[in-house]
């Protein structure tokens, strides 16, 4: 069999024909599944080039050109035909079996439905058709289903006739008046359960609003529904945007290989991220389902209404409806705690992938499977890239960039260049040397030296950047980035507030008239996506704790004193000389927990201490096996000094109906079971009086440090309550996955037979091994090999159920070049036997090979 080819961006050519509308009319029955596609096809230009169309896994029945038949060819996902018309009606029937496809792509079943995926290239999974986003045509759907099995029948835009047919059938018609390319494409057919509402929009228009989710779960989709509405209301108020549609429809599935899906005007969505209810809901279930309805809605005007020329520009709609999802929740919450999440998933997520083989610019240059590119690179570091510009231009220059943006592009399909020109223009800010944040790869470092001249009395920071080599061989030069920063003087006054605009190698910035040196707190609210190195002294450090005016400051110095405890005492191991922690770090973690100013959810921010796995991302090589022995030494340490402090706080705040406090309670109970496992008393009565999941959670949570007869009886207590809940089992199934103890990967191998997994679900999959090889860190990193053994065995298992979810969950086991060399010998050798297995999908070759170069 041929390899897999990779598609370039510099061979993007304009398409040769065009297809201005199609009809599909679906007969959906068990057995098969025929689609007759009408299309408008209109030839550009003066070329004589067949027609070439993709399709994928579909059995095709005819093609007939203006109702005359015409002869085609087939070959490797496509279609080709010869003819010398310059427009013409294109029918092609086929058939299709959703039943059989278990690779959620395409149309298939979730539980009895019928449901679509499209985006990125599954619309050739449905028909033969130019699927590409910069092909928009005008869509009319009619489904014809089983009136009884199959109640409701949508699809994007507008309803415009339904009835019943012969033999128990029934018919829906649908016409999106919004030109739009294949990947928007939606259908829905099934039984559910139906919240409706409206909304008035700024133009006085309703809007019928709707959520379908399964039977019985009527009572969880109330909060997507004040959720969506809320992100009507703030899309018109911060960027003037109002919804276009008459209906805007959700439907919740729970077969979905992602988070959801902006389909036009019928969202489809993961469960996880529409049913809650406090009973069986957390607090970050009800954030996570409040910033995607946001997302989905977002991308009605960002990646909708204006889309992707190319999928190379998926960062065009999904950094910046990021961005926007961000400044909605923060808009909404707690702004400085959103931005805390959105740096760890930089740090955490993101600089692994740009410091390991799949490093890409957030405008890939060249891909061999585009779901591979769904990823926090793309999504996560381009938003920090249209954050940078929000921080250049401000909030004002920035709305005229978006206006004008809209203004020019409405109703097309453009390019990343198209965007940022619009944001020059229209702030008259030069953005020439900003765009070479969408084609370098890797994580710039910034190194900092600072210098006092007390007789000058001036204050010198000198900045050096650069930008390590990544094997995509994307050029590095000096970008422009936006230093954020804050000078206190030593009486805690704030003296320089700003951001520096760093644009050369090397810059100097001088501060003049300062009588003393003040303590610098650098990169401020990570105003760039960029490595800081600074050697902080401890002194520093807590000063910034106390008194930068920054929140997300006060963290960003909370973490940076615990790492370096940790760094500093895998040295000492190293050297064979006692751990030790300086007792200046224990008082500010301490002077945290007896603040009385500080946001409850910014204690627990803090308190939360770096996870083994972010350590891991702040160097290039670790010894793990002495992080893991140092990391425990720093959080007992911490944490038995700080006894008293944390038992006042588990019991004053215990039963306050809040989520702040929930918070910073839960977290303090789990650093009391670092201290002594007699609390795990403390523990097992929270878990008895919770009034909600996240009380619940998060003793079962703080159980899951070692195994114990209270552990085993309340996760079997806990299991026996939710057994047929779904989306709770998957917490179940999590607390599993990181259950710190030798035996968990037998467990685990173990729950594989159990009622509530199955590895054609995404959601159960993840839960179960995504995890376990995301957070499990060093049972993942066994020195016997058996976590990668399990990951691998998983992974080809998924190959053909799930191409996409195999080469998702396959992360950790590529980003081998931190470890040592016995372990990154493991990594490799499983991913050698990944190689040799069958048929392996393009998703997994790509990653698998890049790994191995
Ligand atoms: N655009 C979709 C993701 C599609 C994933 C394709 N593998 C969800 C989102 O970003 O809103
Ligand atoms: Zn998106």
């Amino acid at each position: 069999m041929s390899q897999p080819q990779a598609k370039f961006l510099k061979d993007y050519q304009k398409p040769l024909f065009q297809i201005s509308h199609i009809d599909l009319d679906f007969s959906l029955a068990q057995a098969q599944t025929q689609l007759i596609a009408t299309s408008k096809v209109i030839r550009h230009g003066t070329h004589s080039d067949a027609l070439v169309l993709a399709g994928d896994d579909i059995e095709l029945l005819s093609v007939t050109i203006d109702n005359q038949s015409v002869d085609y060819m087939q070959r490797d996902g496509e279609l080709i035909i010869e003819t010398s018309l310059n427009a013409f009606e294109l029918q092609i029937i086929t058939k299709l079996d959703p039943e059989a496809n278990t690779s959620l792509e395409g149309l298939y079943m979730s539980d009895g439905a019928y449901c679509t995926q499209c985006e990125a290239e599954g619309f050739r999974r449905i028909t033969y058709f130019l699927d590409r986003p910069d092909v928009l045509a005008i869509y009319t759907v009619r489904i014809e289903a089983d009136k009884q099995a199959f109640p409701f029948l949508l699809s994007n835009g507008n309803l415009v006739d339904s009835g019943d047919s012969n033999d128990g059938l029934h018919f829906a018609k649908w016409h999106d008046p919004f030109p739009k390319p294949a990947y928007l494409f939606a259908l829905v057919a099934g039984d559910f359960d139906l919240l409706e509402d409206s909304f008035t929009t700024c133009s006085q228009r309703d809007i019928k609003l709707q959520v379908f989710v399964d039977k019985g779960n009527l009572n969880k989709a109330h909060h997507a529904m004040a959720s969506l509405k809320k992100s009507m209301a703030w899309d018109e108020s911060r960027f003037n945007l109002e919804y276009d549609l008459d209906i805007y429809m959700i439907v919740a599935v729970d077969f979905f290989n992602m988070g959801a899906m902006e389909n036009k005007g019928l969202n489809v969505f993961n469960t996880k991220f529409v049913l809650a209810d406090k009973d069986s809901a957390t607090d970050d279930d009800y954030h996570g389902i409040e910033s995607v309805v946001g997302h989905e809605y977002f991308h009605n005007w960002t990646g909708n209404r204006v889309t992707c020329r190319d999928w190379f520009q998926l960062s065009l709609k999904e950094g910046l409806t990021v961005f926007r999802d961000q400044e909605f929740s923060s808009d909404l919450g707690s702004r400085a705690v959103n931005r805390i999440h959105a740096i760890k998933v930089m740090k955490n997520q993101q600089f692994a992938e740009d410091s390991g083989p799949m490093a890409h610019p957030i405008r890939p240059e060249s891909v061999i499977e585009m779901n591979n590119f769904y990823t926090v690179t793309v999504y996560n570091k381009g938003a920090e890239v249209i954050r940078m510009m929000h921080t250049l231009l401000g909030e004002s220059g920035f709305q005229k960039g978006m206006a004008l943006y809209f203004e020019r592009h409405d109703g097309e399909a453009v390019t990343c260049d198209d965007f940022v020109a619009a944001m020059q223009d229209a702030s008259g800010i030069d953005l020439a040397q900003f765009k070479r944040w969408y084609s370098q790869a890797g994580t710039p470092q910034i190194d900092v030296q600072e210098e006092y001249n007390s007789e000058t009395q001036c204050y010198t920071l000198t900045l050096l950047q650069s930008t390590p080599d990544t094997p995509d061989g994307s050029a590095k030069l000096p970008l422009h980035i936006p230093f954020d920063i804050e000078l206190i003087d030593v009486a805690g006054q704030s003296i320089v507030n700003k951001v520096l605009d760093f644009t050369q190698e090397k810059q100097q910035f001088n501060f003049e008239g300062l009588e003393q040196k003040p303590i610098p707190s650098l990169l401020q609210n990570f105003s760039a996506p960029v490595k800081l190195n600074f050697e902080y002294s401890v002194e520093q450090l807590v000063h910034i704790m106390r008194f930068a005016q920054s929140e997300v400051a006060k963290w960003e110095a909370s973490v940076a004193l615990f790492s370096q405890s940790i760094w500093q005492n895998i040295e000492r191991l190293q050297a064979q000389q006692a751990m030790f922690i300086d007792p200046r770090i224990v008082d500010a973690f301490k002077g945290v927990l007896l603040a009385q100013d500080l946001d409850k959810a910014l204690m627990a921010e803090i308190l939360t201490l770096a996870s083994a796995g972010s350590l891991i991302e702040q160097n290039d090589i670790v010894d793990l096996d002495n992080l893991k022995i140092a990391r425990e030494f720093v959080v007992l340490e911490i944490a038995a000094n700080c006894e008293d402090e944390l038992l006042v706080i588990v019991r004053e705040l215990a039963g306050i109906d809040d989520a702040a406090t929930r918070a910073l309670k839960n977290v303090c109970l789990a650093l009391l079971l670092k201290v002594d496992s007699n609390y795990a008393s403390l523990a097992e009565q929270q878990y008895n009086n919770a009034e909600n999941m996240t009380d619940s959670l998060a003793a079962l949570s703080a159980l899951n440090g070692e195994s114990s007869a209270i552990r085993e009886q309340l996760m079997a207590k806990f299991e026996q309550k939710w057994l047929k809940t779904p989306l709770v089992m998957d917490k179940w199934l999590g607390l599993h996955a990181t259950f710190t103890n030798d035996n968990c990967i037998d467990k685990l191998k173990s729950l594989f037979d159990h009622e509530a997994f199955s590895f054609n679900n995404p959601n159960r999959v993840r839960s179960l091994i995504g995890i376990f090889a995301a957070a499990n860190t060093f049972e993942f990193h066994r020195h016997d090999g058996l976590g990668y053994q399990f990951l691998t065995d998983a992974i080809i298992k998924l190959n053909t159920l799930n191409p996409q979810v195999a080469a998702r969950i396959i992360t950790p086991l590529i980003q081998f070049k931190k470890f040592d060399l016995a372990r990154q010998q493991l990594m490799i050798n499983e991913l050698n036997r990944i190689l040799t297995v069958d048929n392996l999908s393009k998703d997994l070759y790509e990653k698998v090979t890049k790994a191995l170069v």
